[in-house]
């Protein structure tokens, strides 16, 4: 009890560390800006402890929505040069300067969660009344701009789209992107050891994308003709859809009714339809696609088990996923591991390549036991606490040795352990 007791204060002194005047950054120095799903995942633990900190959070979020509903990956509310590229090189114009991508809208689950959670319901209510229309035009654009053509399965044009960056997944879809030729300064690297970062190519590629986006004045018809990386992200497609029925869950509750709900609802049976697209028989398992080559991602990441999150998995795919967590669990010391163990692309140490993130293994717990698998999310939340508690609040761990790596006093890993010891 008194080692949580001091792990629960180290925790709340990291998201007050990280605190710059009501938004909450990543970690100082090497992610000196907002994030789209860190700021979601860190309400939640400013929600343990403080609850208007926790709605002011996803306020701020929500202030940098693009006129067409878009929610940034990133916010620069401020100016800082510890971070590149920064808001000249993505080039947007709006009036709070951000990238031109989003990110995986967990912040609709996370807001229901607030919701269900709240103490202050007049606090709650009033919060509410303000981001519940500004969530509805941020999945109307998802369905729209991301899948103007009904598929069931929108599009993400860039690895940071996913959060998931240098995962093993993009390796062949970003291989077909050009490279930048210009000189650029990493800034990364001035905090983080090389050996924990992707590797230049693929920064040359990232930055591509960046540029490309900007020269297309940030048009979506444009940029989904011609951008030549086009991915359907099956763990943003499944965080997606768990956030859309949370939204729809919401409204029902809040008695919000209307055309764009009636829309909403035909999206996430479409999703529902077209997920079979991401299933391997062969391989019993979900993957990503690219949609420039038309083919699947064929490399297992943490990824595919999202799907039981989003509730998109049948049960006889929710089975085998379940049984598949727990071998891919016992082939690594720590888990759970970005990617499969026992694929030749695994790299304990390096970011999206094998490490363990916190926030994956809390959404990969949370669909188990969605599914009924609540022995199985038991055990990936045991594993979860032991990583916290032995090596602290980092970005992410080192799947084989346990240790923390990336940036340090994180906001997203204090959240969740907030989130779970409280
Ligand atoms: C680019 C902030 C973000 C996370 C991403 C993680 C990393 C950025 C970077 O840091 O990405 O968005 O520069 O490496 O991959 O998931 O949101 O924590």
């Amino acid at each position: 009890m008194k080692n949580n007791e001091k792990l629960i204060e180290q925790a709340k002194n990291i998201l007050y560390k990280n605190d710059v005047d009501g938004y909450t950054v990543p970690t100082h120095g090497l992610y000196p800006f907002q994030w789209n799903w860190d700021a979601a995942i860190t309400a939640l633990g400013w929600m343990k402890f403080d609850e208007p900190r926790a709605w002011q959070e996803l306020e701020f979020l929500i202030s940098g929505q693009w006129e067409d509903g878009m929610i940034p990956h990133i916010l620069f509310h401020k100016e800082s040069d510890t971070y590149f590229p920064g808001p000249d090189v993505w080039g947007s114009d709006k009036l709070v300067k951000s990238t031109s991508i989003s990110q995986p809208p967990v912040l609709t689950t996370i807001v229901k969660m607030l919701f269900e959670e709240a103490k202050d319901a007049e606090l709650r209510d009033e919060k509410l009344a303000k981001i519940l229309p500004s969530l509805i035009q941020y999945h109307l654009w998802w369905y729209r701009d991301r899948d103007p053509e009904t598929t069931g399965l929108v599009v993400s044009y860039h690895p940071w789209e996913s959060g998931m960056d240098n995962s093993p997944a993009w390796d062949s879809a970003l291989d077909a992107v050009p490279q930048v030729t210009w000189e650029y300064q990493r800034q990364d690297l001035n905090h983080i050891d090389a050996s924990e970062r992707p590797h230049k190519e693929q920064y040359d590629r990232y930055l591509y994308l960046v540029e490309f986006f900007k020269n297309k004045h940030f048009d979506s018809n444009d940029i989904y003709r011609d951008c030549p990386y086009k991915a359907n992200d099956v763990s943003l497609i499944s965080i997606l859809q768990r956030a859309t029925l949370d939204l729809l869950a919401l409204c029902k509750q809040l008695n919000v009714t209307g055309p764009d709900i009636e829309s909403l609802k035909v999206s996430v049976g479409l999703t529902k339809n077209a997920i079979n697209d991401l299933w391997c028989e062969e391989t019993s398992f979900f993957y990503s696609k690219d949609l420039i080559t038309n083919s699947l991602c064929k490399v297992k990441t943490n990824a595919g088990f999202l799907t039981l999150f989003g509730e998109l998995a049948n049960d006889e795919q929710a089975e085998k996923l379940a049984k598949e967590a727990v071998e891919w669990m016992s082939a690594s010391a720590y888990a759970m591991a970005s990617t499969d163990p026992r694929e030749s692309k695994y790299e304990p140490q390096r970011y999206w390549r094998g490490p363990v993130w916190l926030h994956i293994n809390w959404m990969i717990a949370l669909g188990l036991e969605l599914n009924g698998y609540s022995e199985t999310a038991a055990q990936v939340k045991e594993k979860t606490d032991i990583l916290f508690k032995k090596s602290k609040y980092f970005e992410y761990f080192n799947a084989e040795t346990g240790e923390g790596c990336g940036g340090d006093n994180f906001s997203w890993t204090a959240a969740i352990a907030l989130h779970w010891l409280l």
